[in-house]
């Protein structure tokens, strides 16, 4: 089909999006609360990469954090505690085609939900995982979460937590199939916004795991670490994420790690000085699931009926004067 000049720029002009394409309603999130930084930087990746919001899901479970889909003007799934990851690996089977991203808390990844997002590294399903991290319950109002750090006080642990924080990003190393695994942290939003990006070209599920300022619940949990750049140790490489000079010049704490290394990637995941931020991991030969199992075959409903009701006349008990269905071939 050829077409003319008009309609060429016309479709040129609708498939450029602004900032304003992807920005829905007014976030409820408190004021300086880091969900508004993911969300900023997030929209401007969309705007910048010209997603379709026609073919972009955002897809997640239940807290604070998890309300991300409704700001974004996109489809999205606001879904059940804990099993944002399954829901967007059926969305992603149907329709590969589409652009699926995941935002979830520490307690809806890490708790609930634990057992999905084990399985979601291990289908290494094409999928931009976003865990927005404040060691913390926020939406319950202050409950401790698997990755709250020990002695953290909250509702549930009034004398401080007992336990060992777990380690998200030691986690997703352990998993086999994991392809992608990167740190950010809302106050460093041009890092945020690169680590963010590079996730997103990434084929296959990417983990970014972004800590979260919750100024509500824990005010005072990440003040030493804003307040000294020391306190966070840049991961640059050719093949990572490259430090732009403004920002080396405020965060000199650096250091060279090749994302290839899952050895060392494990080593500085388990590391308790500074907060590495940046790729610590990154394998783009991993195959993806939905590539796999040849995901988006649309098959009629006739034929689904067929084969559901193929399967359930084998373990039909038939009364004696009544002849079974004609199994179908299906
Ligand atoms: C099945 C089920 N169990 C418990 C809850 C209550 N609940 C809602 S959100 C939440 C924890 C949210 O914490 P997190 O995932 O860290 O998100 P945040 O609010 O901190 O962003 C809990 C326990 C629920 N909604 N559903
Ligand atoms: S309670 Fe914490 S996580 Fe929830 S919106 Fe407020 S600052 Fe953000
Ligand atoms: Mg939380």
């Amino acid at each position: 089909m050829t077409i003319g000049a008009t309609e060429c720029l016309l479709r040129m002009y609708d498939e450029h999006h602004e900032l304003e394409d992807y920005q829905s309603g007014v976030p409820r999130w408190c004021t300086g609360c880091g969900d508004n930084a993911i969300l900023a930087a997030v929209q401007r990746l969309c705007r910048d990469e010209d997603l379709r919001p026609e073919k972009t899901v955002f897809v997640s479970g239940i807290g604070c954090s998890s309300r991300f889909p409704h700001y974004m003007k996109t489809y999205g799934f606001h879904g059940i505690h804990g099993r944002a990851f399954p829901v967007a690996e059926g969305i992603k089977m149907a329709r590969p085609d589409l652009d699926v991203f995941v935002n979830t808390g520490d307690g809806d990844c890490c708790s609930i939900g634990a057992a999905h997002w084990i399985h979601a590294i291990r289908y290494n399903m094409n999928i931009t995982a976003m865990l927005h991290d404040n060691q913390i319950y926020g939406l319950t109002k202050m409950q401790a979460s698997p990755t709250s750090p020990l002695g953290t006080k909250s509702n549930t642990t009034p004398r401080g937590s007992y336990l060992e924080a777990l380690s998200p990003l030691s986690v997703t190393l352990g998993v086999q199939n994991v392809s992608f695994v990167a740190q950010a942290v809302d106050w460093i939003p041009e890092l945020l916004y690169d680590v963010i990006k590079a996730a997103y070209h990434h084929k296959g599920f990417s983990f970014v795991r972004i800590i979260q300022r919750c100024p509500e619940w824990l005010p005072k949990m990440y003040e030493p670490f804003v307040h000294d750049p020391q306190k966070v140790l840049l991961l640059h490489h050719e093949r990572g994420i490259q430090v732009s000079p403004g920002l080396a010049k405020v965060y000199t704490n650096q250091h060279e790690h090749d994302p290839a290394d899952i050895h060392r990637a494990r080593e500085i995941a388990s590391g308790h000085d500074a907060i590495p931020v940046g790729i610590l991991y990154h394998d783009p030969h991993v195959p993806c699931y939905e590539e796999v199992r040849k995901a988006g075959q649309i098959r009629s409903t006739g034929r689904l009926k067929a084969g559901l009701e193929a399967e359930f006349d084998k373990f039909t008990v038939w009364p004696h004067d009544r002849e079974p269905r004609r199994q179908t071939d299906a």
